[in-house]
């Protein structure tokens, strides 16, 4: 796969686009309404259906299982990797050895969210940014809007790291923040690794890309809601990145997946992380692998806290199947270069899985 480092070229630009202001959720929440305002209300989602199913459940992964090939148990834990990649696109990875700094990162997001809005507003959103405090994916005016606010940073690689929309309170919040980058980038390069072995290709083909490869981190906060069965926290979408890494920060459930045209609600197993593939995944394994549906719903009277970290390939790289891919086989999605990628993604608000329909070659 072609790449070039364009990386200073694009991060000095900033005609990416981003979100339309709107108001904050939090506040809106606090003022104890009884009706939500229409624009929040999704008709569409109360004659959907939710699986009552408990026992259906996305696989749980050991990763430290996957340290050294030929161990005892290696083999089998590998191609459950795989069926969770290519069945579910969805899978609970256990033994990461990262919890430390999972924990502290969920106290310092909690603490944040918790400041008064003046403190937080310091770190809003900016005209035609992505990053910083507000909402994103809002880009109409007559658009449904989502039940949460959120703090969205650039963590990787590091020269695209804004420190304006860094919060400075709490004060350990930026070394925090520094320090989960760094762990969960480990985990992500491991996961990318395996899945190369899975996927029959030289490990290089998928490391090279993600080395400097483009972390954003989304701090998701869902006050509670009187019609909480009539908005959603985060609307239906696939990410449209390669592999996301999620952390639910409080006990409270929320995260449901598409399977099979039903709503699976994702019970997480303590200390675990959800990771999911993403549509830059599935587009370089030539659908191989899916990146699936998923949405967030919120609570009557919880508040509820989430942290996903989204991987994308570095800035220079080329987004297609990967050429070991489709040497003998048809490709099934275009191919386009990373900064055409972004601004597909920045400039589409959340709808399901447009955005790899339109990588799709018909
Ligand atoms: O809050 C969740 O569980 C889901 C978060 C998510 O899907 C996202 O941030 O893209």
């Amino acid at each position: 796969m072609a790449m070039e480092d364009k990386t200073d070229e694009i991060i000095n630009r900033t005609e990416y686009g981003g979100s339309i202001p709107v108001d904050n959720v939090q506040a809106l929440a606090s003022k104890d309404l009884k009706d939500v305002p229409v624009r929040y209300i999704r008709q569409e989602i109360q004659s959907e259906e939710i699986l009552a199913d408990e026992s259906l459940q996305i696989p749980v992964i050991n990763i430290s299982k996957l340290t050294i090939a030929g161990q005892p148990g290696y083999d089998d834990e590998l191609v459950k990797l795989h069926v969770a990649c290519r069945d579910w696109g969805f899978f609970q990875l256990i033994n990461h050895g990262i919890s430390e700094a999972i924990d502290a990162m969920k106290m310092v997001t909690e603490e944040f969210f918790k400041l008064p809005l003046e403190e937080k507003m310091k770190y809003a959103q900016l005209p035609n940014t992505i990053e910083g405090y507000g909402q994103a994916f809002v880009v109409s005016e007559e658009q449904k809007l989502d039940w949460g606010d959120m703090l969205f940073l650039l963590a990787l690689p590091i020269a695209l790291r804004n420190l304006t929309f860094w919060p400075q309170n709490p004060p350990s919040f930026r070394e925090t923040f520094d320090e989960y980058s760094n762990k969960l980038y480990g985990v992500s390069m491991k996961l990318f690794k395996l899945i190369c072995t899975n996927l029959g290709v030289e490990s290089d083909a998928i490391c090279k890309m993600f080395e400097g490869c483009t972390q954003g981190i989304r701090m998701n906060y869902y006050p509670p809601c009187p019609e909480a069965r009539k908005v959603l926290g985060l609307a239906p979408h696939s990410d449209a990145t390669a592999l996301t890494l999620l952390v639910q920060v409080n006990e409270v459930q929320g995260l449901q997946i598409k399977k099979n045209s039903k709503w699976v609600p994702i019970k997480p197993v303590s200390q675990s992380i959800i990771v999911n593939i993403g549509d830059v995944m599935e587009i370089m394994s030539n659908g191989e692998y899916s990146s699936i549906e998923h949405r967030a719903v919120v609570n009557f009277e919880k508040e509820r806290l989430s942290i996903a970290a989204f991987h994308t390939p570095s800035l220079g790289a080329i987004i297609g199947p990967l050429p070991e891919l489709v040497k003998d086989k048809t490709p099934k999605y275009k191919t386009i270069d990373m900064e055409d990628y972004l601004k597909l993604i920045i400039n589409s608000k959340l709808d399901g899985k447009c955005l790899i329909d339109h990588m799709k070659i018909q």
